[in-house]
């Protein structure tokens, strides 16, 4: 016992030290890595790639300040698992903390075949799935709710507007969930690349795999064969098997030499020409990757003055899912497509102007003036009046911009409460429904008429509160809005009448999906 006395009156001052030094009393300048292993590491993952808690890389930190990560981390986020710190770090270990993360890793991060393949979990038997849905409602025309305010989602039956399932995603789904075309399936993707397929008929999930670390979008075929994933890092796009999202293939993207890379803005399906369209951050390229079992002969002579030994390595790449490349004069990262997928109009989210790329011709044709950061991915189509003329929001433009898609000039400028995010329409109804969500005025629906281009009512459905995202019924006879909030709703408008039916609760219901208009690939919303 006598021996132990020092030992313990070492470990009493110990303790003492570390009261004292605790929040707020640092000499020495803190060691982040270290802080990372003690507070971080067990949520956040090795090398910062994510586990239970998202990854903090640079890229993942793009839509957020460094002050505001700070705040996160002193006091945890709601409706997540992250605790606050602020009882156990010192202000400048915070700092130090957020500096950390928002660096670049020493060694950069790999996520390849080997982590893909190690990723994938099965959640059900891809092969055995029952014959029939679950539920009497129609499976055609649920909605598909996206909760990003607690990373859920709800399946909701489209004709009682009631839930028939809620359950938890990845972290941070963004960008449409993707449809089976017998509208069985959904597959979700995640900022941190995780892929998740769902089973609309079981109400349960199939299976999962993380094809890249930070990622833009998914496109799945129109033969429901193949699921596309565009990532920002790495600098790839990844082709899963749809059935089990096992790997079929990763294509490095690289310019036609083969020497500078470049992130992936987004990847489309264009169904009617079985290929992937593919929008490029980094190089003045536009890529289709044809996943026909017999591509066009246009996309076997993509090798073509190369350096010696590199013709060879890009050749072999491209043996499956041959990629077609269209040269431009700039990067574009959002598209719109014309109906037959033959055009479509790109923009860069920092320039002033739009370009149709003609994707047979495979060359820009033709120049518009857009200066309002036109937000291509929300547009939408319709015929008026003989013509086809398809509308944008703006993301910095309080307006509508209508163009006519035979002379791709702009007819008309429909002033809004603010800039927009979303525009959505449907084969059965007169109108055009937009937000003014980049602006103050984010409570604000607008609802146009599509013959007229005038509006014709402005709703506040939750007055001072976000409302944006609308999708219809399979009929059209519905328009569902989402209150963007966390303690949000859906509420469900007479797409005629425009008079409120039903406001269902939901936690932040960043978007719907229908199944029907989805699969149907309806004129009226994204696909
Ligand atoms: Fe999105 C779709 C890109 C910010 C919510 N967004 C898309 C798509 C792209 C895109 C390329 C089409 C993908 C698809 O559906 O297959 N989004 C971008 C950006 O570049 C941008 C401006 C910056 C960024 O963060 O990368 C951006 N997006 C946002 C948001 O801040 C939103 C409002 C909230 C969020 O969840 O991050 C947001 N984006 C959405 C939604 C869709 C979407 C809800 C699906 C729309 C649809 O109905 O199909």
């Amino acid at each position: 016992m006598a021996r132990l006395r020092p030992l313990s009156a070492l470990l009493g001052a110990l303790l003492w030290l570390s009261v004292i030094a605790a929040p707020g009393a640092h000499a020495a300048s803190p060691e982040p890595e270290k802080l990372y292993d003690a507070h971080c590491i067990a949520c956040h993952g090795a090398k910062r790639l994510g586990a239970t808690g998202p990854a903090l890389l640079p890229e993942s930190f793009a839509r957020l300040q460094k002050r505001d990560a700070a705040t996160v981390i002193a006091n945890g986020r709601k409706g997540t698992q992250m605790p606050a710190f602020s009882g156990q770090l010192a202000a400048d270990e915070i700092t130090a903390l957020v500096e950390f993360i928002y660096s670049a890793p020493a060694v950069p991060p790999v996520w390849g075949e080997a982590e893909i393949k190690d990723s994938r979990r099965l959640l059900a038997d891809p092969l055995n799935r029952p014959a029939k849905p679950r539920y009497a409602a129609d499976p055609l025309n649920l909605f598909v709710v996206v909760e990003s305010g607690d990373h859920h989602a709800t399946i909701l039956d489209g004709d009682r507007f009631e839930p028939l399932a809620r359950f938890a995603t990845p972290y941070a789904v963004h960008g449409g969930p993707k449809f089976s075309p017998d509208g069985r399936y959904v597959y979700f993707m995640s900022r941190d690349g995780w892929v998740m397929k769902y089973d609309l008929y079981a109400l349960e999930p199939v299976a999962e795999a993380r094809a890249g670390l930070n990622s833009r979008n998914i496109a799945i075929s129109d033969d429901g064969r193949v699921l596309a994933v565009g990532n920002y890092l790495p600098h790839t796009l990844v082709m899963l098997d749809a059935s089990d999202l096992s790997l079929l293939k990763i294509i490095p993207v690289r310019d036609a030499r083969g020497k500078t890379s470049s992130r992936v803005s987004a990847v489309y399906q264009a169904a009617p020409r079985h290929s992937f369209v593919v929008a490029l951050k980094d190089i003045p390229e536009l890529w289709e990757v044809s996943y026909d079992p017999k591509p066009p002969k246009t996309f076997s002579g993509l090798v073509h003055s190369y350096e010696k030994g590199m013709e060879e390595a890009i050749a072999s790449e491209t043996a499956s899912f041959p990629i077609r490349r269209t040269e431009l004069k700039q990067p574009l990262d959002d598209f719109f497509f014309d109906p037959s997928y033959r055009q479509l109009v790109g923009s860069a989210r920092d320039g002033d102007h739009a370009v149709v790329v003609h994707l047979d011709v495979r060359r820009e044709i033709a120049e518009l003036a857009l200066a309002g950061l036109p937000h291509l991915g929300s547009g939408i189509s319709w015929m008026r009046g003989g013509r086809r003329v398809m509308a944008t929001p703006n993301l910095g433009d309080a307006a509508i911009t209508v163009i006519d898609m035979a002379t791709w000039q702009p007819i008309r400028r429909i002033e809004t409460s603010g800039p927009g995010f979303f525009l959505r329409s449907h084969e059965n109804t007169p109108y055009a429904w937009a937000d003014s969500f980049n602006s103050p005025n984010r409570d604000v629906i607008h609802v146009i008429d599509k013959e007229t281009l005038e509006i014709v009512r402005t709703l506040r459905p939750a007055p001072g509160r976000a409302a944006a995202h609308v999708e219809f019924t399979r009929d059209g006879r519905f328009a569902l809005v989402s209150i963007w909030e966390m303690d949000g709703a859906i509420v469900v408008y007479d797409a005629a009448t425009l008079e409120e039916v039903k406001r269902i609760p939901f936690v932040k219901p960043a978007g719907k999906y229908n199944v029907y208009n989805k699969t149907r690939l309806s004129e009226g919303t994204s696909h």
